[in-house]
């Protein structure tokens, strides 16, 4: 899918602002009645999570039906184009309806969708748009909630008469099964774009180095009839190759490669033109290939240095914030990082766009967290085997070009070991199923938890094995001893494998400010002090080829006894301020090269 974009043949209107909103389990979705009941509810902000930006705690708390009006007037000078309504994330579930008829329903609260309006609009007249938004979680979404009664880290003792009889004074609440706040709403911009009629609907392009060349493989798809020109331009806006027709290969002499910064982030820019349309694209040239226990990049081998991330912050809540983006990029080059993992769901595309130009390396992770923490089988049950396989469609639909873009992780943390025939079965035909739909073939994985790995059959057949670990922390808490023991145990496993291994995850929770002289868990000494002591294992293991502390900031979560304000394992403040263990990786990671750290 093409992010939209302004040229000489296309448009955008921005549908960002105050729209009216109101919460209500009733159904409000049409009628003259209905649009009148949403619009004396109250204002907000489009795009940004609804959560906290109202005192009221129902809207921290919601469970259900959100609904959002506004009005809209597409200039009459649009009238002979073709109209899109884009929504690049509406978390969890939507339904559009224009002038009072449903357009469009869609699934899943983190990747873009759009309706073809050209012929529902009228150009010069007033339009009106309800989005109904549904946050609730279940076996069926992704991200998963639990059906069960059960809250994240929290329990409710079924046992004890008096907290079993006060369950009746509960109200309904969404139960998480994931570790991040279930942040709703018009989560990201929504936009009206314009083309010709006759249209460039897709560009798919793929590349390869010979020699001192880039090869640039593209393919589009067109809508009307016509011929298709494609021109490739470098940084300097020189023509350095072109070709006619819809499919091609170009060769670019002595090309330019992408590297990941500080090395050269690298982009040309392909111009397609069709009929009366255009689209440019920016691309870089680059390999990505996984070969024994090494990652590389361009034919080298890679060190992953970063984080996994979230996007989170105060008051925007899970909104796209751009200015957010821009500094966390900054961040990540102050501490000498060159990636990270876009837990736990596909994040907002101008990030992945600031990636591409700052050249910072993403594996892209799909929403699949939290299928689990239930005694059915829920693989078997499989309420959501084909939304899951919708969700990484349309993740390789949008992030496809990015030369950011090195891995797709199909998910995190599964339960992989109670089920072990049914998740079998089941990861395999997806692992399958990514590597079919991806054109660059990149590595694909997924996240596993700290489980019984010698049972775990899954992890092991990933292209990269990618564990999150938090020996010390969760197991054999504060004893960094018994910790660095269990973790070389562990490893000593892997070893064996002769597989490149990321640790995805470790980590502990510290407040910032909290100092001890002989360090204990939530001290920022304890912090440094549990990285250092991992960190050296890893560093003996030629096998280990990325390290990702968790988390880049801290970030807010479901209240429950083990978390106070949010998860404290941040680097960073929620506000993006170091810890010392920022400093402490700031220091390593400047002194470890991206590329032959582990000769
Ligand atoms: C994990 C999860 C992550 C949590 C983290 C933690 O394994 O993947 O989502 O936030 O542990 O801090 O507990």
């Amino acid at each position: 899918m093409l992010y939209p974009e302004i040229n000489k043949a296309r448009s955008i209107i921005d549908l960002g602002g105050e729209w009216n909103f109101r919460l209500s389990d009733e159904n409000h979705d049409n009628g003259e009645a209905d649009r009148a009941f949403i619009k004396a509810g109250t204002t907000m902000a489009v795009p940004a999570s609804y959560n906290d930006l109202k005192e009221d705690p129902e809207y921290r708390s919601h469970c259900g039906w959100a609904y959002y009006h506004r009005v809209f007037t597409i200039p009459g000078i649009f009238a002979t184009e073709r109209i899109v309504l884009r929504f690049d994330a509406v978390t969890h579930y939507a339904k559009v309806y224009l002038n009072g008829t449903l357009i469009a329903e869609h699934k899943g609260g983190f990747l873009p969708f759009e309706i073809d309006i050209t012929d529902k609009i009228r150009c010069g007249e007033e339009a009106e748009l309800i989005v109904a938004v549904d946050n609730r979680i279940n076996h069926s979404t992704l991200p998963m909630g639990n059906e069960e009664g059960t809250a994240f880290f929290g329990s409710d003792n079924a046992d004890v008469p008096s907290v079993a009889a006060a369950k009746k004074w509960r109200k309904p609440v969404n139960l998480p099964n994931f570790d991040f706040f279930n942040y709703a709403g018009i989560n990201r911009p929504v936009r009206i774009y314009t083309t010709p009629r006759s249209y460039i609907r897709d560009i798919t392009i793929t590349t390869d180095i010979r020699g001192s060349d880039g090869i640039v493989n593209y393919d589009t798809s067109c809508i009307g009839d016509g011929d298709v020109s494609v021109t490739i331009i470098d940084s300097e806006g020189k023509t350095v190759a072109g070709g006619k027709g819809a499919s091609g290969k170009l060769t670019i002499n002595n090309a330019k490669l992408w590297w990941p910064y500080p090395g050269d982030p690298y982009l040309y820019k392909a111009e397609v033109r069709f009929c009366d349309d255009l689209y440019i694209l920016e691309f870089g040239i680059r390999t990505v290939e996984v070969r024994g226990i090494e990652f590389l990049i361009n034919n080298k081998p890679f060190y992953f240095k970063g984080f996994g991330k979230h996007e989170d912050s105060a008051i925007h809540g899970r909104g796209f914030d751009f200015v957010l983006d821009m500094k966390d990029i900054s961040m990540i080059h102050w501490m000498g990082a060159n990636s990270f993992r876009t837990s736990h769901y596909p994040y907002a595309e101008e990030m992945y766009q600031l990636c591409d130009r700052e050249g910072i390396v993403i594996i892209d992770e799909t929403p699949a967290v939290g299928i689990g923490g239930t005694s059915e089988d829920i693989y078997s049950v499989g309420r959501f085997r084909s939304h899951h396989e919708d969700v990484i469609r349309d993740l390789i639909d949008r992030d496809k070009n990015h030369p950011s873009v090195v891995m797709w992780s199909m998910g995190n943390e599964p339960d992989v070991v109670s089920f072990p025939d049914s998740a079998y079965e089941y990861w395999h035909t997806l692992y399958s199923y990514t590597k079919a739909l991806d054109p660059a073939k990149r590595p694909v994985t997924f996240v596993c938890n700290q489980n019984n790995y010698e049972r775990d059959r899954i992890t092991r057949e990933m292209d990269v094995v990618c564990i999150n670990r938090y020996y010390g922390w969760y197991n054999l808490s504060g004893d960094l001893k018994a910790a660095e023991y269990a973790l070389n145990m562990e490893l000593d496993f892997w070893e064996k494998l002769q597989k490149p291994v990321i640790l995805t995850e470790y980590g502990a929770d510290t407040l910032p400010g909290f100092h001890l002289s002989s360090p204990e868990m939530f001290s920022e000494e304890f912090q440094v002090l549990y990285y250092d002591t991992l960190n050296k294992e890893f560093d003996k293991r030629a096998f280990m080829i990325g390290e990702h502390p968790w988390n880049f900031a801290d970030f807010n979560t479901i209240q429950g006894p083990m978390r106070a304000d949010g998860n404290r394992k941040g680097l960073l403040t929620r506000d993006r301020r170091p810890k010392m263990a920022a400093h402490y990786f700031r220091k390593r990671w400047h002194d470890i090269p991206d590329f032959g750290y582990k000769k």
